[in-house]
């Protein structure tokens, strides 16, 4: 594993700590291989540098765009140092091994920020030091390969810990960030190909994935659209296979995922759990002894706004389900599976799709998420946290009972998944009133009171479901107005983060009440 480095060759654009890494390499002994403004440096500080024009035979030529692209430095790098056949070529060919390669490219991203006119772009596309990088990367059991220099620190005191040497686990994690690197560089290439030549496309963007499915038009119709999987190969929406219905545009795919990842948040082995979306927030979620159970709750809490919607169910697609469904209007379900009755059922509707996977998205993996602002992007681990029984702090007089605790944490799975600021009331494992998206949390437990009380006339209640319901809220209540909005409409007990300045004020405000609140000590925004 561990892998003693001998020979480095090093070709930077960027030359800051160069001579520093030159020095501190020569002083173990390495031998330095160096392309021409890079040697010339490292010979200037007085270092014994070997050019790599001298080692391939061959000068720099055509302006540079020929230096280091020669089998003696690919097969330096690239030569399985255990494998006979490898040792053999590299000594038939007089090619020496590469243990270290020390690469930055030339500032392309640097040169088109500059505003460089399209020929010194075209000029500043690194074509060598790519190839030798992932070369390098490629062969990381033997080769270690550094591409930035806040790594040659790292480097050294690798070295400096192995006796000249570089651990595989080290080399690994250069390896990957090579890649990265050179990911990000073709990219950006790309993306700045495609504004000087104006074809910039959904189809043709530079994304990590493949491209599964040009899509008619985007969140409308005039924008252009693209569906690209990721290559992980996890269940979900990209990697459902639909059975029937129209094609799925842009805005269903979106509700898609919101719906399915909503409803993986319950275990299967809990039972069965359905959630309804639109525009990416919940109309209704709810469990049930059987599956139709669970719909027939979710359909309950907003029938309004249900129609048209996306269904997504934590358990397979059954006939009883399948016929409740097709009584109304419903864009998309998605499952993992259905029975044979179900699809029978389902074919009678031609335009409603059907999403089938072998599982469930894992709301635990943490991933990395997206998020595109003006001349940037922003990058953050998708929101996995979890909170549990053991994790809820009692800040009241008075203690929730048992099914307001499993009622407030089922609110809280919720609200996780509603646009902030979010407001979620829920009565014996189903929402009741969902208010999502308000510019004031005073405003969405108006909506979320407000959509209780619809709910109440659309089925013929004698009062609001909201009353003796729990209520979650995704981040804290900064005063107490939103608080005793949720008390007025009937909420008994309040799952909350906490820690507003003004906590204290809130907690009183909940005793008066006569709530019950608890703090999780985490919030779930989602914008
Ligand atoms: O024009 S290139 O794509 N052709 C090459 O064969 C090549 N090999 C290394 N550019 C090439 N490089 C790049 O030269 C390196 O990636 C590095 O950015 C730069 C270092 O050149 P110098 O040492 O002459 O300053």
């Amino acid at each position: 594993d561990i892998t003693p480095i001998r020979r480095a060759l090093i070709s930077v654009s960027d030359k800051t700590g160069l001579v520093e890494l030159g020095q501190a390499l020569a002083a173990r002994g390495v031998e330095l291989l160096s392309t021409g403004g890079s040697a010339g440096m490292l010979r200037e500080a007085g270092l014994a540098v070997k050019d790599v024009a001298d080692i391939t035979g061959f000068p720099e030529m055509m302006d540079g765009r020929v230096k280091t692209l020669h089998p003696k430095v690919h097969g330096g790098l690239l030569a399985l140092r255990e494998n006979p056949e490898h040792v053999a070529a590299m000594e038939e060919h007089g090619i020496g091994p590469i243990d270290l390669l020390v690469v930055n490219l030339y500032p392309f991203e640097e040169t088109v920020a500059k505003g460089a006119d399209y020929d010194t772009c075209i000029e500043n596309i690194d074509i060598g030091g790519p190839a030798m990088i992932r070369a390098a990367a490629k062969n990381h059991g033997d080769v270690a390969v550094v591409v930035d220099g806040t790594d040659y620190s790292a480097l050294l005191d690798q070295m400096e810990a192995n006796d000249g040497a570089t651990t595989l686990a080290f080399r690994k994690s250069l390896a990957q960030t090579a890649y990265a690197r050179t990911a990000a560089y073709d990219a950006a290439v790309s993306t700045w190909m495609a504004g000087a030549i104006g074809e910039e496309t959904p189809r043709r963007r530079a994304v990590a994935g493949e491209l599964k499915q040009t899509l008619r038009y985007g969140e409308n119709s005039h924008q252009q659209a693209a569906f690209y999987t990721d290559g992980s190969g996890r269940p979900g929406v990209a990697t459902a296979r639909q059975l029937q219905g129209k094609e799925l545009s842009y805005n269903n795919i979106n509700d898609t995922d919101a719906a399915f990842e909503l409803v993986s948040e319950f275990d299967p082995e809990n039972g069965p759990a359905c959630a309804i979306i639109k525009h990416a927030n919940p109309c209704g979620v709810a469990v049930g002894a059987t599956l139709v159970e669970a719909y027939q709750k979710a359909f309950d809490c907003d029938r309004t706004s249900a129609f048209g919607g996306i269904v997504a169910l934590n358990q397979p697609l059954d006939g009883e389900t399948a016929k409740k469904i097709v009584e109304i209007f419903t864009e998309v379900v998605i499952a993992p599976g259905a029975s044979e009755e179900a699809k029978e059922i389902f074919s009678a509707k031609k335009n409603l799709r059907l999403l089938l996977t072998d599982g469930l998205p894992d709301p635990k993996v943490a991933i990395t998420a997206y998020k595109q602002v003006a001349g940037g992007l922003l990058v953050q681990d998708k929101d996995v946290g979890y909170v549990g029984l053991d994790d809820l702090k009692v800040v009241t007089k008075k203690a929730p009972d048992a099914q307001e605790l499993a009622d407030l944490l089922f609110a809280w799975k919720v609200a996780k998944h509603v646009k902030s600021n979010a407001i979620v009331y829920v009565k014996g494992g189903a929402t009741v009133g969902v208010g999502a998206g308000q510019m004031s949390r005073l405003d969405s437990a108006n909506v979320a009171a407000a959509k209780a009380e619809r709910m109440a006339a659309e089925l013929g209640m004698s009062e609001s479901p909201a009353k003796g319901s729990a209520v979650a809220s995704d981040a804290f209540f900064p005063f107490a107005d939103g608080l005793l909005e949720a008390a007025a409409a009937g909420g008994t007990c309040v799952i909350q983060p906490g820690g507003s300045m003004r906590d204290e004020e809130v907690i009183k405000a909940a005793d008066e009440a006569g709530l019950a609140m608890v703090f999780t000590g985490m919030r779930h925004f989602r914008h």
